[in-house]
């Protein structure tokens, strides 16, 4: 079947959920884990570009690329052809037995594409959770000194290490600890919930202040932190946040982690959330859309610490995966040949545009923020900074039934996320919108 041929726009055949997406529904509840949520009952059954087609017939537009994934669009044709052709060849080896091109040219392409012109290495792995769980391992063996510092609303994942990274309990933590020690947490930088006027450089000052205070300088091996918040509400730091603590890392020893799991390859508008301040980590751990859909997820590194870790010391039986690693070949080019990082700056434009004109005409709109196509919009109580997250929750649900998949997020649930594929076409953009604006109007009127 030729996904490329489903005509970019959302086409309605049923009420929402249909019939079979009901059936798959009741066949779902015996059988998975009720621990494993979906945010609409909507079972897909093909896509192309930023249109996900259901399997009662349903085209619908997708403002959430599956959580920041599908950067380059579903069922892109590069893709499916690199892997393909890679299935084909040959879809496993395991690399730490038998070693093959594609993943040392995914290596090459993370030190051309991530900050700084430094000497690098990569290592490959499968999840986001495992690509901050190494970067944690790799840290402390080339500091020697094994305190983690990260901050108020960060996500890191779901497993031991990166429940404990992670800041939010419920749903992520909620008793399923102990969790591991030697994590210290210390306040992003949130300028809607901040002091009035209160700049990154205060921000940082006052993290910096706790961390020597509780951890000690000589304790902390590094701090981990994602550039632009994602699970924890698109919290944009004040500029000067990052920069005076990259500083402040690089004085005394700290290694500065970037978690652009979710903000990297193009999303904000950069190569990395990072690029916008200029800010160059010591370690970036990068997943999601890198590949395309495939999983994969990579610790990249100065040289230096990356070959501190002994051989053999690090690895996993399908990380660097063949058929992912052709995947990230293949989006990495199609970033670089259509140039997506000035695409998600159109659309963060146009985005920021309707959002703002809702927070003009409605009341409970607190804050607009985000860069580039990760855009988002934090609902209040009237008149109050007082998190309304059934209105988050009303809007998604509201999208999900009119065709337009969208997600929520923050830690108090009360943030309205959008993540567009970032080759959406204009037209698919301005029908979501649209959708999207009905249902903030119909929610908060
Ligand atoms: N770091 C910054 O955003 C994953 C989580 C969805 P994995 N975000 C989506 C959920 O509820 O599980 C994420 C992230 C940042 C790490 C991760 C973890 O990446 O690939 O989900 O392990």
């Amino acid at each position: 079947m030729d996904t490329a041929i489903i005509d970019q726009e959302r086409r309605l055949v049923t009420e929402l959920p249909g019939p079979l997406s009901n059936e798959l529904d009741a066949r779902r509840r015996a059988a998975v884990a009720s621990g494993v949520s979906s945010v609409y009952p909507l079972y897909v059954a093909r896509g192309a570009g930023a249109i996900l087609v259901d399997v009662d017939g349903n085209q619908l537009i997708d403002l959430g690329a599956g959580i920041a994934v599908a950067s380059i669009g579903h069922a892109h044709p590069d893709i499916v052809a690199a892997v393909q052709r890679q299935v084909a060849e040959f879809s496993h080896t395991c690399f730490m037995v038998s070693p093959y091109e594609q993943y040392v040219a995914v290596c090459e392409a993370l030190a051309a594409v991530t900050p700084g012109d430094h000497d690098k290495r990569s290592a490959l792995f499968n999840s986001g959770a495992e690509a901050v769980e190494n970067a944690v391992k790799i840290a402390r063996h080339a500091t020697g000194r094994a305190g983690v510092v990260v901050f108020d609303h960060a996500y890191h994942g779901r497993t031991n290490l990166t429940m404990a990274l992670t800041a939010k309990n419920m749903p992520y933590k909620d008793r399923m600890g102990p969790f591991a020690s030697e994590v210290y947490r210390v306040p992003m930088s949130y300028p809607y919930r901040d002091p009035e006027g209160m700049t990154g450089e205060e921000a940082a000052e006052r993290a910096i202040e706790l961390i020597e205070r509780q951890v000690g300088v000589a304790n902390t091996g590094c701090l981990v932190i994602e550039p632009i918040q994602g699970e924890g509400g698109f919290i944009v730091p004040a500029p000067g946040f990052l920069p005076a603590l990259a500083e402040w890392c690089r004085a005394n020893g700290v290694l500065f982690v970037a978690d652009e799991v979710q903000t990297g390859f193009c999303r904000t508008g950069d190569w990395f959330a990072c690029d916008d301040e200029g800010v160059v980590p010591d370690l970036i751990t990068t997943a999601k859309a890198m590949a395309g859909g495939m999983p994969l997820a990579a610790v990249t590194g100065r040289a230096d610490i990356m070959e501190s870790v002994h051989s053999g010391g690090l690895g996993g039986t399908y990380g660097g995966n063949p058929v992912a690693c052709v995947s990230a070949l293949a989006s990495i080019e199609v970033m670089q040949r259509d140039d997506l990082a000035a695409a998600a700056r159109r659309i963060g434009a146009t985005v920021t545009e309707t959002l703002r004109g809702l927070q003009a005409d409605l009341q409970g709109i607190g804050d607009i923020r985000g860069r580039g196509a990760m855009m988002a919009m934090e609902f209040v109580r009237p008149g109050t900074s007082e998190p309304d997250a059934d209105a988050a929750k009303r809007i998604v649900a509201a999208c999900h039934r009119a065709g337009v998949v969208t997600l929520s997020c923050g830690s108090y649930g009360n943030i309205v996320r959008l993540l567009p594929p970032l080759v959406i076409t204009d037209g698919l953009l301005a029908d979501g919108l649209a959708v999207l604006a009905d249902a903030v109007h119909t929610a908060l009127d």
